[in-house]
């Protein structure tokens, strides 16, 4: 009767996890000026994970990397060139720069991603440091909070998984595009069958 099934549907017992010291690393994907309101390329309410992702830069025991998309200004993305979208994050410029509010002092390490001009690469793993970064630390967890939900965030949680990561992704501290309206729940749903673990902030317990 009352078992745990029972439980959860009736009152919405809330899982909790907690953050282990050592194997458990937080990613922060794309918090970039231009990915957020007022930039070329701008999630909507993409600046509301600031808060959020500072709480986990502030956390204990975790290793703390960041990715920034980091283009040539011909990148094979930008509409100039062909590509879906309008010129952004070009590397050394105003845009590419980290959200201002994000306590980016506390990133370990900042992995630049899309440096190629004549490669996409929405996932962190497209830069090899990322993975070698990992290892080097004997990280198996993988936090990962950021920008765009349907885009770099998915990419980079799918990688995970498949390099062998338990992934979980920080609900409140991602934001997405959804240029066709849908492509942020299929998104989402990708990242669950992929074995990605959806949490919100409160429901971690951090070091
Ligand atoms: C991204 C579109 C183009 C992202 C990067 O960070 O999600 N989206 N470049
Ligand atoms: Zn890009």
């Amino acid at each position: 009767m009352h078992n745990k099934a029972l439980l959860r549907r009736d009152f919405d017992v809330i899982e909790s996890h907690q953050v282990n010291a050592g194997t458990d690393a937080l990613i922060v994907v794309d918090v970039q000026r231009d990915f957020c309101p007022g930039g070329v390329l701008a999630v909507p309410d993409g600046d509301d994970v600031v808060p959020v992702l500072n709480e986990w830069l502030r956390a204990a025991g975790l290793l703390k990397l960041a990715t920034r998309d980091w283009h040539p200004p011909d990148h094979c993305s930008f509409e100039p060139q062909g590509g879906p979208w309008p010129p952004h994050c070009v590397r050394n410029t105003p845009g590419a720069e980290l959200h201002p509010d994000l306590e980016g002092a506390r990133i370990e390490h900042l992995i630049a991603k899309g440096t190629d001009a004549t490669r996409e690469a929405y996932s962190g793993f497209d830069s090899p440091e990322l993975l070698a970064l990992l290892k080097k630390h004997g990280i198996r967890r993988l936090w990962i909070g950021g920008l765009a939900t349907d885009y770099c965030v998915k990419a980079t949680v799918l990688d995970g998984r498949e390099n062998g990561f338990e992934v979980f992704v920080i609900e409140d501290g991602i934001r997405g595009i959804d240029v066709t309206p849908g492509d942020v729940a299929q998104a989402s749903q990708q990242m669950q069958q992929a074995g990605a673990r959806f949490v919100r902030s409160n429901q971690v317990r951090k070091a």
